[in-house]
C-alpha cells in the first residue's frame, strides 16, 4: 500500500488512522497547504472500508493551532527544549539519588503511539529501575487484561471484526457502541440486515445501541457476573457444554460451575438478582444457548466495575464452556476504547506488566534485562493509577511525568487528585494544548507535544490490527514527538539505549523484543516486522498480530487450535465472587451515579470541543433521570441539579427521561473546569477499585440530588473560552465563529462586565444595556467592528434567542443594524428554534427532521434523500430510527 494515495479531491492524500476510538478507522488526509486538511475515510482500510463517524469526519475542524502549546515552559516561563529537558533530567536524577527510583512515576495514555509508549516504558522499567509506569488504560481496559490473563494465560483478544459480520447473535453488554464505536456498530447493523443476526443489549440504561436491539436487558448495575453465571448454569443443565473442548482444552470447569450455581442457581434467581423479568432472561439464555455463532462484546459497563475482572471472567467462562472461541463468527470480544489501548498493553504500559506481554516472573525480568542491556531492571510491579495518585498525595512519589492524558479530570475523586498533584517536587506534563485541568493543577514543566496530523508511528486497534499513523502536517512551533522528549531525558540521565533517530528504529526494537526467546511461548509476537527498512515501515499495511518471523501476514484469530498460553496450555475457568454490595446506596446518598460518553465528544474535549459541528449534538452536561426520581428529588426538566457524593459535588442540567431506571442517574464525562463552572463528574466518582485489576468503578457511585435555582439565566457568545463569574453555572460549546455558553447566575452585573472584558482585547469597547426592573442585562464587546463577545441575562431567557443569535455570531462582521438588533435581543429573523443537531455531518437539527417525517418521510433512506441527514457517517441513524418510531402513525 502506498503512503500517498490519490483521492477524489485531486490532491495527494496521506493514509493515516483516526486518533479517537479503538475501531481504528483508516483516514485519508489531504493537507490544504494552510495548516488544515480535508478528511475522508480510507476505502482500502480493513477496519472501516471508507466509513468514518461524526468525530472522525470532523477531524479537520480540530487542527487549528489557537489552543496549542507550542514551546516548553519551566516554572511559568518560556524555556528552550534544552533548558526544559535539563530541568527534568536533573530533578529526576536528584530525586532518585535522594529517595530511590520508586519516588519517580510516569502516567501515560492509550492515545500515545506504540513508539512513544515503548520508549517511556523502557526508560522507567529498565533504567530508572521502578515499575511506576501506569496509564489511563488502568481506567479503561485493565479488567479485560486481568480477565484475559487469568483465562488464557495471556492478554489476547481472540477474534476479529469479520466475526461480527459472520455471527448470528451479537450480544453487547456494558457497551454503547452506537455512540462509542459507531463505524463498527454500523458494521454489526449490516450483519443484522444481511443475515438476520440478532442483537441483544445489556445495560442498565436504554441507549442508542439498545434501540437497535431485538432484546434489551436493563440489568441492575454491577450484575453482569450474576447474569452470565446464570447462563453458565443453564448451558450445563441443558446439556450444551462442549464436553470435548472442555475436557481437552480447559481446566477448572467444575469449580467455576459450582460457584455459578451458588450465585445464580435458576432462571428465577438470576432474574431476581439482576432485576430482570424471567421471560427476558429466558429469552436471552435460549438465544445464546441455541446460537452457535455468538459474539459477546463488552466495554466499560463491564470493565469499570468493582468486580470488573469477574464480569469478564463470567463472560469468558460461558464461551469456553460452549467451546465458542477461536472459530469464525463467535467468541468473547473486548472493545477497546482508545486508539492505542492495545499498543500500550503490548509495550507493557501497565504497572503490572513488562514489555511485549511479559510479566514479573524472574525469567521474564531477566529476559527483558538482557535484551535491553538494562542497568536497573524493575523487579516487582509498580503502583496502579489510583494507588499511584494516593502515593503522590502521601508524598512518597515525588516526581511525576504525565503524557497524553488529563488525570485531573478523568481519575476518580479528582479533587483529591488535584490536591495530590500540588505536593509534587517535579510535575512534568507533555501536552498538545495550552490549558487543561491537569496543567492548571500546577505543572512545573510543560513540554509541547506533537499532535495528530504531526505524529508518526503505529497504533493497534480492538482486533489486534497494527496501523500506521502518518504525519501530514509539519511540526508547529517547537512541538516535538513524545518519544523524542523521553529519549532526550533518558540520554541526559546518562543512559545508553535511547539513541533512536526515528520511529522506525523504535518499532524495530519493539518488534525484535516480541520475538526474543519467544518460540511460541508468548502470544504477542511481531518479529516478522522486526527487519522492516524505514521505507517498508513507512508503507506498512495494516496487519493483525501475531506476525511471526517468516510469516508473510498476521492472524485473524487465535486459539483456533485449542492451545492457550497457560503453563498447561489449557484455558482456565475462573470461579467468580458473588456480587458485592460496594455500590450500595444509603439514606444520605440514595441514587447511583452512572457515567459515560456522548456521541460527538471525546473525553475531556480538548479536541472535539473545538468543533462546531460536534458541539451541536449535546450542548450541555446533562443529568439523565427517571421522571419519578426527578419528582421525588424536586428536580425539573431543563433546570439545574446539584449532585453530591461522599467525595465531592457537581452541577448538571436535568434531563428527565424514561431511558433511565429508577434510582439511577447518568452524567457525561466530558466537561471539566476548563470548559464548565462545575460539571466535572470526576469530582463525584468514588475511589472504589476492582481488587484484581485495580480498575476504578466509574459506573456506580452513590449520590444525593438537590435542585439549584439561580436568579438569572442566559447565555454568552465569545471568540474564545474563559472562566465566567463565580456564583454561576456555565458550560462552553463550540459554534461557528467561536463558543457559546448557557449560563445561570447569581453574580452581579459588574462581574459580568468584567468577565466579558476578559474575553476580548483590552482595547475593545463594551456596550451594555440593562433593564433593572426585569433583571435584564445585555452587553457586548466590540473590537474593530467585530463583535468579540456578548452576554445576555434575564430572569427568564427564551432559548430561541440563543439559537438565532448564535447564528448571527458566525458572521465575522456585523453591520450596525445587526449589532443593534443583537443587543436589543430582537430576533434577526423569524426562524424557529430547531433544537440540537442530530446529524453532525450536514448540520441537520431535530426540528427539520421532525418536519420531514411529518411531511411523509417514513424511513432513514427518505430522510437522507430529502435532508442528507444520516447519509454520510451514519452515527445518527439510531436517533433517526427512534424519531421515526415515535412518529409512526398507530394503525387502527
Ligand atoms: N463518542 C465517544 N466515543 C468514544 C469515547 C468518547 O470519549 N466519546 N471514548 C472511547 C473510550 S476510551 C472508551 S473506553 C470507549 C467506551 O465505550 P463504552 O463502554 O461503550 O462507553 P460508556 O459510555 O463509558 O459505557 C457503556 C455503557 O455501560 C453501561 N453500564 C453502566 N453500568 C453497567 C453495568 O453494571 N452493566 C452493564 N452491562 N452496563 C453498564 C452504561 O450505561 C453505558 O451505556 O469509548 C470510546 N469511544
Ligand atoms: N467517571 C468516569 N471517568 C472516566 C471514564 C468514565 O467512563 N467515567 N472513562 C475512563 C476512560 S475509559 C478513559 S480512556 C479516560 C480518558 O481520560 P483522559 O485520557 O484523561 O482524557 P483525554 O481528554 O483523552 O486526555 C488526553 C489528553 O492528552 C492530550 N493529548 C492528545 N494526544 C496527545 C499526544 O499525542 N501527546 C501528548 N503529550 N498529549 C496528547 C490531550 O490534549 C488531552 O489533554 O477517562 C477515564 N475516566
Ligand atoms: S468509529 Fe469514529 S472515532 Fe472511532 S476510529 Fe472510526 S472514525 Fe474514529
Ligand atoms: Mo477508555
Amino acid at each position: 500500500m502506498n503512503t500517498l494515495a490519490e483521492t477524489r479531491l485531486g490532491r495527494a492524500a496521506v493514509r493515516t488512522i483516526c486518533p479517537y476510538c479503538g475501531v481504528g478507522c483508516g483516514v485519508l488526509a489531504s493537507p490544504d497547504g494552510a495548516g488544515g486538511a480535508a478528511i475522508e475515510g480510507d476505502e482500502a482500510h480493513p477496519s472501516n472500508f471508507g466509513r468514518l463517524c461524526s468525530k472522525g469526519s470532523a477531524l479537520g475542524e480540530t487542527l487549528g493551532l489557537e489552543t496549542r502549546q507550542l514551546y516548553p515552559v519551566v516554572r511559568g516561563a518560556r524555556a528552550t527544549w534544552d533548558a526544559a529537558l535539563d530541568h527534568v533530567a536533573s530533578n529526576i536524577g536528584r530525586i532518585i539519588a535522594e529517595h530511590g527510583p520508586d519516588a519517580v512515576a510516569f502516567y501515560l495514555s492509550g492515545q500515545l503511539l506504540t513508539e512513544d509508549y515503548y520508549v517511556a516504558n523502557k526508560l522507567m522499567k529498565g533504567f530508572i529501575g521502578s515499575a511506576n509506569v501506569d496509564t489511563n488504560s488502568r481506567l479503561c481496559m485493565s479488567s479485560s487484561v486481568a480477565g484475559h490473563k487469568r483465562a488464557f494465560g495471556s492478554d489476547t483478544v481472540p477474534g476479529c471484526y469479520e466475526d461480527l459480520d459472520e455471527a448470528d447473535l451479537l450480544v453487547l453488554t456494558g457497551s454503547n457502541a452506537a455512540w462509542c464505536h459507531p463505524v463498527l456498530f454500523q458494521r454489526m447493523a449490516k450483519a443484522q440486515e444481511r443475515r438476520g443476526a440478532r442483537l441483544v443489549t445489556i445495560d442498565p440504561r436504554r441507549t442508542a445501541t439498545s434501540e437497535a436491539a431485538s432484546l434489551h436487558l436493563s440489568v441492575a448495575p454491577g450484575r453482569d457476573g450474576t447474569l452470565f453465571s446464570g447462563l453458565l448454569v443453564q448451558l450445563a443443565d441443558r446439556g450444551h457444554v462442549d464436553e470435548t473442548f472442555v475436557n481437552s482444552h480447559t481446566e477448572g470447569f467444575t469449580e467455576a460451575l459450582a460457584r455459578a450455581r451458588q450465585i445464580a442457581p435458576t432462571i428465577a434467581a438470576t432474574a431476581a438478582a439482576a432485576r430482570l423479568s424471567e421471560r427476558d432472561v429466558e429469552e436471552f439464555f435460549d438465544l445464546w444457548i441455541s446460537t452457535e455463532r455468538v459474539v459477546t462484546l463488552y466495554s466499560q459497563g463491564v470493565n469499570q466495575s468493582s468486580q470488573g475482572a469477574d464480569k469478564v471472567s463470567a463472560i469468558l467462562n460461558c464461551h469456553l464452556a460452549a467451546g465458542r472461541i477461536g472459530r469464525e463468527g463467535m467468541g468473547p470480544f473486548s472493545l477497546t476504547g482508545q486508539p492505542n489501548a492495545m499498543g500500550g498493553r503490548e509495550v507493557g504500559g501497565l504497572a503490572n506488566q513488562l514489555a511485549a506481554h511479559m510479566g514479573f516472573s524472574p525469567a521474564d525480568i531477566d529476559r527483558v534485562r538482557r535484551f535491553w542491556n538494562a542497568p536497573n531492571m524493575a523487579v516487582r510491579e509498580g503502583l496502579k493509577a489510583v494507588d499511584l495518585f494516593e502515593a503522590i498525595g502521601r508524598g512518597e512519589v515525588k516526581a511525576l511525568w504525565v503524557i497524553g492524558t488529563n488525570p485531573a479530570v478523568s481519575l476518580p475523586d479528582v479533587n483529591r487528585v488535584r490536591a495530590a498533584l500540588g505536593k509534587l517536587e517535579l510535575f512534568v506534563v507533555s501536552e498538545n494544548v495550552r490549558s487543561n485541568d491537569t496543567l492548571r493543577a500546577g505543572a512545573h514543566v510543560i513540554l509541547p507535544a506533537a499532535a495528530w496530523g504531526e505524529k508518526d508511528g503505529t497504533v493497534t486497534n480492538s482486533e489486534r490490527r497494527i496501523s500506521r499513523q502518518r504525519p501530514f502536517l509539519p511540526l508547529p512551533g517547537e512541538a516535538r514527538p513524545d518519544w523524542w522528549a523521553v529519549a532526550q531525558a533518558a540520554r541526559r540521565l546518562g543512559f545508553a539505549g535511547f539513541e533512536f533517530n526515528n520511529v522506525s528504529e523504535i518499532f524495530a526494537e519493539h518488534a525484535a523484543l516480541s520475538g526474543f526467546e519467544n518460540d511460541g511461548a508468548r502470544d504477542f509476537d511481531i518479529s516478522g516486522l522486526a527487519d522492516l527498512k524505514p521505507r517498508d515501515y513507512d508503507s506498512l499495511a495494516p496487519a493483525q498480530w501475531p506476525v511471526r518471523r517468516g510469516e508473510a501476514s498476521g492472524r485473524r484469530r487465535l486459539f483456533s487450535d485449542g492451545l492457550f498460553y497457560t503453563a498447561s496450555g489449557k484455558a482456565r475457568f475462573i470461579p467468580i465472587d458473588p456480587p458485592r454490595l460496594a455500590e450500595a446506596t444509603s439514606d444520605r446518598f440514595p441514587f447511583l451515579l452512572n457515567t459515560g460518553r456522548l456521541r460527538d465528544q471525546w473525553h475531556t474535549m480538548t479536541r472535539t470541543g473545538l468543533s462546531p459541528r460536534l458541539g451541536g449534538h449535546s450542548a450541555e452536561p446533562c443529568l439523565s433521570i427517571h421522571p419519578d426520581d426527578a419528582a421525588s428529588a424536586g428536580l425539573k426538566d431543563g433546570h439545574l441539579a446539584r449532585v453530591a457524593s461522599a467525595e465531592g459535588a457537581a452541577i448538571f442540567r436535568v434531563q428527565v427521561t424514561g431511558t433511565q431506571q429508577r434510582g439511577e442517574v447518568f452524567a457525561p464525562i466530558h466537561w471539566s473546569h476548563e470548559t464548565s463552572s462545575d460539571s466535572c463528574v470526576g469530582a463525584l466518582v468514588h475511589r472504589c477499585v476492582d481488587p484484581e485489576s485495580g480498575q476504578p468503578d466509574a459506573k456506580a457511585t452513590p449520590v444525593a440530588l438537590a435542585p439549584v435555582e439561580m436568579r438569572r439565566a442566559g447565555f454568552v457568545l465569545a471568540r474564545r473560552r474563559a472562566a465566567l463569574p463565580a456564583q454561576s453555572y456555565w458550560a462552553w460549546q463550540a459554534i461557528e465563529g467561536g463558543f457559546t455558553a448557557r449560563v445561570e447566575t447569581d453574580a452581579p452585573d459588574e462581574e459580568w462586565v468584567d468577565a466579558l472584558r476578559g474575553l476580548g482585547p483590552r482595547e475593545a469597547s463594551a456596550l451594555s444595556l440593562r433593564d433593572t426592573g426585569q433583571g435584564v442585562f445585555r452587553s457586548g464587546l466590540i473590537f474593530n467592528d467585530r463583535l468579540v463577545a456578548a452576554s445576555f441575562l434575564a430572569a427568564q431567557t427564551p432559548p430561541s434567542d440563543w439559537t438565532v443569535l448564535r447564528e448571527a455570531f458566525a458572521d465575522e462582521r456585523l453591520d450596525p443594524a445587526a449589532r443593534r438588533s443583537l443587543l436589543s435581543g430582537r430576533r434577526a429573523s423569524g426562524m424557529p428554534d430547531e433544537g440540537p443537531n442530530v446529524c453532525a455531518c450536514f448540520g441537520v437539527a431535530r426540528g427539520r427532521i421532525e418536519a420531514a417525517i411529518e411531511a411523509g418521510c417514513n424511513d432513514v433512506a427518505s430522510i437522507g434523500k430529502s435532508l442528507k441527514a444520516g447519509s454520510n457517517c451514519g452515527s445518527c441513524i439510531p436517533e433517526l430510527k427512534r424519531m421515526l418510531a415515535l412518529r409512526r402513525p398507530v394503525m387502527a
